[in-house]
Formats: C-alpha cells, structure tokens, sequence
C-alpha cells in the first residue's frame, strides 16, 4: 500500500492534563499514535512510504484549503497561538485551551480578542500549541498527496498517516482533536480535478466536519456510520434526519448505532453504508479511517478480525479509494488495528 507520512506531526504534542469529573487526564491524540502505527504497517510489509510535498508552498494545494476552510479561520488558526502568546505573555510553550463560548441567539459579535475567537471558532476542549499549524497542514498534505496519487493513476488506492485527524473540523471550526479537515481536503481534491467523491466515514465519531464541508453539495456524498451523537462527541450533530440541504439534499448520510455495538450489529449498518456509496457511483471513494471502533477505546466493540473484514468490505467497493487516518487511540492496540484494515483491503483488491 502506497502510505504518505510525514514527521511534521510532532509539532503538535499537547502535554496538559485536563480534569475531567475531577479526575486529570493526559492528552489521547499524541504523536505516539503515528509511531504505532507506521510501526505495525511496516513490521506487516504493508508500508511503501512517501513524504508528501508541504502544502503551503503549493499554490494548488492551498487553493484546496480556500474551498474546504474559510478564509477567516485559516487566519485563526494560524496565527492564533501567537496572539494567546501575546496576550497572556507565554513564551511560546504553553497550550492556549478554549474557554468562553458564543451563546446561540440572534445575534452575537465576535471581537478582535484571541479568547473570544479560541471560543468562536471550536466546540470542544482542544488546545493551540506553537506546532499545531504545522501539524495540520503535514496531515492534510499527507492525505492530498494519497489523493493526487489515485486521481492521478498512480496507484488504486493509497493511505494517509494523517495527524491530528480532521474530520470533526468543519469549515469554519475545530473540534475533537481536529483542525484541518483531511478527508475533506482529499474529496475536494477529486472534485477540483473534475470528479465525484464519496467520504465513508467509519471512525466511532460522526464525522460532522465533513457533513458541514458537504452539506449543499452533491458532487460529494457524504455517508458516516458512528455511535449515536447523542451520547457522545459530537453530540450536535450526525443524526439520521440531517441528509443535507439544497443542492446537496439527500447527498448527506448519517448511520448512527448504540454504545458497544459489536460486529454481527455492525456489519449491516456497515452494508447499508457502502451500498449508499455503490449507488452514487463515485470516481473515488474517501474513507476517513478511525479504529476507535475497537472495544478497548470503551464506545463501539469492534475486535480482531473484525478490521479484516471491514478492510476487505472497503476492497469490494471496487472503487480507487483514498484511506486517510482519523480517530483510534488504544496504542495496545491501534497500530494492528490500522494494519488488519489495510491487509483485508489488499487481500480482497
Ligand atoms: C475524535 B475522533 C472523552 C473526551 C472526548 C472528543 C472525542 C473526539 C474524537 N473523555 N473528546 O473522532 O476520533
Ligand atoms: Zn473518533
């Protein structure tokens, strides 16, 4: 499998622990996942490794953040950090956390404060560090660059070792860890050469971000199968009624399930997802990979060989498909996890 990786993540390497019903707890989305990983593809002979080219030095490849991300909240996000800095007369290290929030209503303004904005422009608890642009973007370059070489006809299918992962990261929001979203990017690189994209997205989250990106357009379909938002992140949003808005309405997909659903109540809600994908008939299919599906990450209970399987299911859609990493945080047991998906998909391609 033709895999893009790039070391850049590291910059993004939150330390903080965050109390949570009194309890504080270490960051979950830390470099160490990308290191199990690319450690598990390669001891399985699944990795050919590429660097990909960094996105802001090609104008293509920035054109293709104006489509997916507002332009206000690029400029946020890059140099949001700095202004906390500033502000609160950091020197640089600390991790600037969200606070205060808009309250929904009729109107709200939000002034030129670094605060306010870290509020206007997130939902979550997700910290700005000095590293976290640069981390972003090395995540969105790896998964246009695994994009380009399927449009491209490099290969049939290749992944991206994204990270931070993207897809809660809406146009104009970060969230659950994300702040650019890559499978999003990667769709949008389909659709910027002339082609239809399909997102599956089959992280244990709904992939709200990429719904967002997508909502009135239907030369993306956007299809997520995930826990039931409305007993965990993101909690908003990935409802069943929500199936997209004017030019896009009826292009959105949203597949909820209960908590610790296991394979045999999976596999149909997985079936009924990609023949959702079979009948757009896409040029390429996108999937936003998340395994913490697994049942040691406590919200869905998928096990074992069950990765072969839906790896083998992605292999059967018969489509050039671009992988793109998003959620899985159990370092026991991500690494093979990620690996079981890519073997079953080889296997069955
Ligand atoms: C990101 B992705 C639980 C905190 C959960 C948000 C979860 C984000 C998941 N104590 N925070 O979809 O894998
Ligand atoms: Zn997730």
């Amino acid at each position: 499998m033709l895999v893009f990786a790039s070391q850049d993540h590291r910059a993004h390497n939150p330390t903080e622990l965050h109390l949570f019903a009194g309890e504080a707890l270490p960051p979950k989305e830390v470099p160490a996942r990308a290191d199990v990983i690319l450690g598990a593809l390669q001891a399985a002979g699944l990795a050919d490794t590429r660097e990909p080219d960094p996105l802001d030095t090609d104008p293509s490849a920035t054109a293709l953040l104006g489509r997916v991300h507002s332009a206000d909240y690029l400029d946020f996000l890059r140099t949001a950090h700095e202004r906390w800095c500033a502000l609160t007369g950091n020197d640089g290290q600390g991790e600037a956390m969200p606070f205060v929030r808009p309250i929904l209503g009729p109107t709200y303004t939000v002034p030129d404060h670094v605060l306010a904005q870290m509020g206007r422009y997130s939902n979550d608890a997700d910290p700005l560090l000095a590293g976290t642009w640069k981390a972003a973007t090395s995540a969105a370059a790896c998964a246009v660059a695994a994009a380009r070489a399927v449009t491209g006809g490099d290969a049939d299918a290749a992944y991206a070792l994204a990270r931070p992962p993207g897809h809660h990261a809406g146009p104009d929001n970060f969230g659950g860890y994300c702040y650019l979203n890559s499978s999003a990017l990667a769709a949008e690189s389909v659709t910027a050469a002339g082609g239809r994209a399909a997102t599956l997205d089959v992280d244990t989250h709904a992939g709200n971000g990429t719904q967002a990106v997508f909502w009135r357009r239907r030369d993306v379909l956007s299809v997520s199968l995930h826990i039931d938002p409305s007993v965990e992140y993101p909690y908003f949003q990935g409802f069943a009624a929500e199936r997209g808005a004017g030019d896009g309405e009826g292009y959105n997909h949203n597949l909820p399930m209960g908590l610790r659903t296991q394979w045999p109540e999976y596999e149909p809600v997985l079936e009924a997802a990609c023949r959702l994908v079979e009948d757009f008939s896409p040029d390429v299919v996108v999937v936003a990979l998340g395994v913490d599906t697994a049942l040691e990450d406590g919200v869905l209970a998928l096990q074992g060989d069950d990765y072969l399987r839906l790896g083998e299911r992605l292999a059967r859609l018969r489509h050039p498909t671009v992988l793109v990493q998003e959620g899985g945080y159990d370092l026991r047991v991500l690494g093979k996890n990620v690996a079981a998906v890519l073997e079953g998909f080889a296997q069955a391609s």
